[in-house]
């Protein structure tokens, strides 16, 4: 068996399970090497694929969520290697396979490869540390999972240029006023707000939170009124769940709803 490259974990019980994924290279920084992508990418399928599971979290260390792409696996590769080979596509990017929402708890670096990873995530939660950035200039090389397309999308043309052109990194702070990220903490409660945030996920019911995570993609993918429309067939394909009724009939009795399908 190949060296775990990855920690995996499940918390909480029944119906309200959290898959926690922590990536485990610690000595490299969690740089992502294939041998890593196909035990996360295995990983995060089986869960999504666990019907006791609502929710996962990616994280790292305290030092580093990523600091990007093996160098020293990347270094003598030819053109013809990583291109035969299909460097990336071919399970660097299983995460968007993935249906159940994922959130990234970003600790230290989260840099090149893993910011890109981060990025992939349906929420970025940040330790005061975490610093973000697309370093890959500096290495006579250029962002290729998404860095070029995700981050402006994320934090807007001037300031993706500016990390991509300079290769700097930019705090946690900065990530959050930019709009990277949805929260900034201590970084001594980064699991137990991530945590949280899981656990609240879960407790909603599933095909409502896989509606809302399709949406919220699609406004990164296709024009506006494509979007509304993709939107509102998603809204009224829900009225067609118990789950819905359910929903509603316990607000108005002013009670917690006990979803069936979590
Ligand atoms: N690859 C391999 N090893 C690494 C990497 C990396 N990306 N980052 C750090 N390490 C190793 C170091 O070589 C060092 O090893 P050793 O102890 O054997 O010398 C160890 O981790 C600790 O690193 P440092 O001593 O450098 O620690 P510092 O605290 O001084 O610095 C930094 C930390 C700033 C993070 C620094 O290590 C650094 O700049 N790392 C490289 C960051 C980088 O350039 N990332 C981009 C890589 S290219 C890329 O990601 C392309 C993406 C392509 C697709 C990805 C798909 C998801």
């Amino acid at each position: 068996m190949s060296e775990p490259l990855i920690l995996t974990q499940v918390r909480g019980e029944a119906a309200l399970k959290v898959g926690v994924i922590t990536l485990h290279r610690p000595k490299q920084l969690n740089a992502l090497n294939d041998a890593l992508m196909d035990q996360l990418g295995a990983a995060l399928l089986a869960f999504d694929a666990d019907e006791s599971i609502g929710c996962m979290v990616i994280t790292g260390s305290e030092k580093a969520f990523a600091a990007g792409a093996d160098i020293s696996a990347m270094a003598k590769w030819t053109y013809m290697e990583v291109y035969k080979s299909d460097f990336i596509t071919r399970n660097w990017e299983t995460l968007k396979r993935v249906r159940k929402p994922v959130i990234a708890a970003v600790s230290g670096f989260a840099l090149g490869g893993g910011c890109e990873l981060a990025m992939m995530c349906d929420i970025i939660i940040a330790a005061e540390t975490a610093k973000f950035g697309q370093p890959e200039i500096k290495l006579g090389i250029i962002p290729g999972a998404g860095g070029t397309q995700r981050l402006p999308r994320a934090v807007g043309k001037a300031k993706a240029m500016d990390l991509s052109l300079t290769g700097r990194m930019m705090d946690a702070a900065e990530a959050e006023r930019a709009g990277l990220v949805s929260r900034v903490v201590p970084a001594d409660k980064l699991l137990d707000e991530a945590f949280a945030a899981a656990d609240a996920i879960c407790s909603y019911s599933l095909p409502s939170l896989i509606a809302a995570k399709e949406c919220v993609n699609r406004a990164y993918e296709a024009p506006l009124n494509e979007g509304l429309l993709f939107e509102r067939r998603a809204f009224h394909a829900l009225f067609a769940t118990e789950d819905q009724k359910e929903g509603m009939e316990a607000f108005l009795a002013k009670r917690p709803a006990a979803f069936k399908h979590r």
